[in-house]
This record gives C-alpha cells, structure tokens and sequence, in this order.
C-alpha cells in the first residue's frame, strides 16, 4: 500500500523530475545564496551548464563546516520575513547549525513524514505517541507534523519523562511509538522496574532514528517491546526525520524520498562516486527546499544504495541502515576500529545486556582501549567466565586487543532518557 504514486514511479519519470528540480535548485542556490555563488563560480560550474542529474557530479560539495562558517543565516537562500519556522542541531562542539524552512517547505516536509509513516505501518486510525524531543531538535516536530497530516492521532509526549510515557503507552493503548533506538531499550526496562511488561501492552510498531544502530541491536528491542522496529533516517541540513525510511513489508533498507532528495554515495576519502551496491559516504543534494537548497551534502553517514524495485512496489532507491558515520572510525594503537563492530559482538552474546560504553585513553603515550559491558538480569553465571568468552569473541573480530573489559551489573552503565545516547568517551 502507496501513500503517494511517485513512490513507485519509474526510473525514467523520476530522473526527468529530478533533473528539472536540480536545475531549479541549483539556480536558486547561486542566485540568492552568496557562499553557492562563490563555491560554484571557483569550481567553474555556470547553473546554465546543468541539464540533467547525470550533471551532478560537477557540483561542488557541502560540508559540515561550511554551516558552521556560514552561522547563522549565511546559507539561507530568502529573506527572512519568509522563513517560517527555524530548528537546529546541536553538535558536540562549536555553534550549531542553524536551518530554515519556509511555509512550502514545512509543506514538503509534512508530506515525506506522512509517506513515511504510512510505509511504516502508520494508518489514519492509530494512536502514535512521539517521545522526539520537541523543541530546536527536529525530531518531535518533524513527527508531530507528519502524523497529523496522516491524519492519525498524536500523542506528543516528547522526550524524557518515563514514568508519563509508560503510563501514557498502557492507558491510551499507543500502537505506534516514536523514540530513539536506545530509548526503546530504557523504557522497556523502566517499565519491566514497575512490574510492567510492554510486550503485553497493544504498542505494535516503534519508529526509530536519529541515532546508529546495529541489526543485532534492532532485534534486542523488537524482543524486549514485542513490537515490529523500523528505521527511519533523516538530517536537519537536509530537513530532518523524513528523507528515508524502511517499509514495514519488506524491512529490508530505507526508501529514499528521490522527488526531494538526491542520494549519492562516494568514497570519504577522495570524494569519488561509488558505483551502486558500494558501501560510502552519503550525500544529498536538496531538489525542492526553498529556505535552505543545499547541494551535495556529505553526510558523513555510511551506507550503500540499492536500486531495484523492492517486494513492496516501492521503486525509490533503497540506502542500508546506518551503523556509523565516517568519523566514528577509532584509531587505536595505529588499528582501525568502528564501534559498529564492537557491538555486534556484544549483542551476539545472550548473557550480555545491550548497554555498553567505549573508553579510550592515552597512558604513557601507548591507547587504551576500554570497554565496559552490563550482564543480562538473567545472567547469574561467573563474571569472569563471561568476561573470558566475550573478550574471545571481540578479539576474532577486531585486529586490536581491548586493554580492559569490565563486566558490570544491570543498570551501572548510565542510560540516556533525553536526546542521542553516547556511548564512545574519547579522553585521549
Ligand atoms: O537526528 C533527525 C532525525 C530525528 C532522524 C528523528 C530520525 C528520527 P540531526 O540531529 O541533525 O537530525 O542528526 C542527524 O543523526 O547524520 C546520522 O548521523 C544520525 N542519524 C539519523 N537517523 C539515523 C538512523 C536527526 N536511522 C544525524 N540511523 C545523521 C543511524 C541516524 N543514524
């Protein structure tokens, strides 16, 4: 079942559309946008010499960075007496980037969220609870809105406040809940505190994003909430939650809004384009965004694509889910390491919990690196012999050895009830 026909529209009818919103785009990039001019005048790119999306390549990138330079309205392409609303994403370090929409493209981004949801599951007649945060994040907002103009019920509790959630999920039988993957695993285990089973509550589907995840982590909380999981991608330069997500038939990669974003996956370090099926750097380019164009945007998230048709009839391309971003790559002792990794292992293993944390430290000029690991509630067997087979299973995946491994009671690891969780602590 199709919220919208272009979702299923053939290759050719979309390239056609794509190609005429890019030359829009990139028009209306250089013409009200300084820094585009300026970036598209020293890469030798005329808006004129765009024909079709086969011409994208030719356009330079935009980097994170360049938000930031640009803070905060250097990159908006109207005025501001037309900017409708603003959100931003925080970042670790630095000011944040400021992003912007216009009334149009609050529109656009209440129609992807309503088609995402739809291919979620999400029906007119369902009760979906959204513990985004509301606020400058564009998570609770980005929901908000799309739910609403499904036309299904919002409950808007936003993020944090457990106790209400749980409440809220047991006595407005929620059926469909909205929360970052770790959060999932964090109610579940509040409410298992007050004697509460979620499985046994109507809640059927979670919405989950805004964070990296591994499968075998997805099957952690589909077990522990009894419930189908679904992954869904988005980005606040690009607009927020919305830009792809995975149909609830096939479960199987996250279809990519293609009328309103344009993906490409290159290679991080040479910026080269991957041929399809290659796992790289994604980038977007907007093809409908008034406020905010931007063009060929490094995401810093990693991923393929997969273009062909998928069981459901969806024709836009399909990307992997994300289990981590280009910078995430830990460099210990000269070894390359992904945390991506690290969990796998982790949640392979029965006795282990899914809640771990990665410290890494410099003694003596040498890298530590530490991982500390919660046991299964049910685990009631020698800490050191699990200790012994799960720093066995990390040390036939990873080519570095940890230098600790601490095998820690249920609950001592510090969990995260409002925003992303962290779970990498560089001290180095
Ligand atoms: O996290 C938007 C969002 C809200 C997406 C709610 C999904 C649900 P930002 O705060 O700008 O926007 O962070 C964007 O989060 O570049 C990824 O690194 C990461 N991310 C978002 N969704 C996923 C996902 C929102 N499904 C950054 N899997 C992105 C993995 C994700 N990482």
């Amino acid at each position: 079942m199709i919220y919208d026909e272009v979702e299923t529209a053939s290759r050719e009818d979309l390239e056609d559309l794509q190609s005429e919103r890019l030359r829009e785009t990139v028009a209306h990039a250089y013409d009200h946008v300084e820094y585009y001019r300026e970036a598209l005048d020293e890469a030798g790119v005329s808006p004129d010499d765009i024909e079709s999306v086969d011409d994208i390549s030719s356009l330079p990138f935009t980097k994170k960075e360049d938000f930031r330079d640009e803070y905060p309205d250097g990159m908006f392409a109207v005025d501001w007496a037309e900017v409708n609303r603003i959100h931003a994403s925080s970042g670790t370090t630095g000011k944040p980037k400021v992003v912007a929409y216009t009334d149009e493209d609050l529109g656009v981004w209440r129609e992807v969220m309503a088609r995402s949801l739809y291919a979620a599951g999400v029906r007119e007649d369902h009760v979906v609870q959204n513990a985004y945060g509301y606020g400058l994040f564009t998570g609770g907002l980005g929901f908000h809105d799309g739910i609403q103009e499904l036309g299904a019920c919002v409950i808007p509790t936003g993020g944090g406040n457990t106790a209400r959630q749980i409440d809220m999920l047991q006595d407005l039988e929620s059926d469909v809940l909205c929360c970052t993957p770790s959060y999932c695993l964090y109610l579940a285990e509040a409410a298992e505190k007050r004697g509460i089973d979620v499985r046994d509550l109507p809640l059927s589907t979670v919405v989950i994003g805004a964070e990296p995840f591994t499968d075998p982590m997805r099957e952690e909380i589909e077990e522990a909430l009894g419930v189908t999981a679904v992954d869904v991608y988005g980005l606040s330069e690009i607009i927020g939650p919305g830009v792809s997500i995975e149909c609830a038939d096939a479960q199987d990669g996250l279809h990519i809004w293609e009328d309103h974003f344009y993906p490409e996956v290159v290679d991080p370090t040479t910026g080269e384009v991957l041929p399809e099926g290659e796992e790289g750097e994604l980038v977007l380019t907007t093809l409908s965004k008034q406020a905010l164009p931007v063009l060929r945007y490094r995401t810093g998230d990693m991923t393929t694509l997969n273009y062909e048709t998928c069981e459901c009839g969806r024709t836009a391309v399909r990307m992997g889910n994300v289990t981590g971003r280009a910078d995430d790559l830990l460099i210990v002792r000269g070894v390359n390491v992904y945390p991506s990794q690290i969990e796998e292992v982790m949640l392979e293993l029965d006795e282990v919990a899914p809640h771990y944390r990665i410290d890494l430290r410099r003694e003596d000029s040498l890298d530590r690196l530490e991982l500390t690991v919660e046991h299964h509630e049910e685990y009631h067997g020698s800490t050191e012999s699990l200790r012994e087979e799960v720093q066995a299973k990390l040390e036939s995946v990873l080519d570095v050895k940890p230098d600790s491994l601490d095998i820690v009671p249920p609950g001592e690891i510090g969990r995260t009830e409002v925003g992303k969780v962290q779970r990498v602590f560089d001290h180095r």
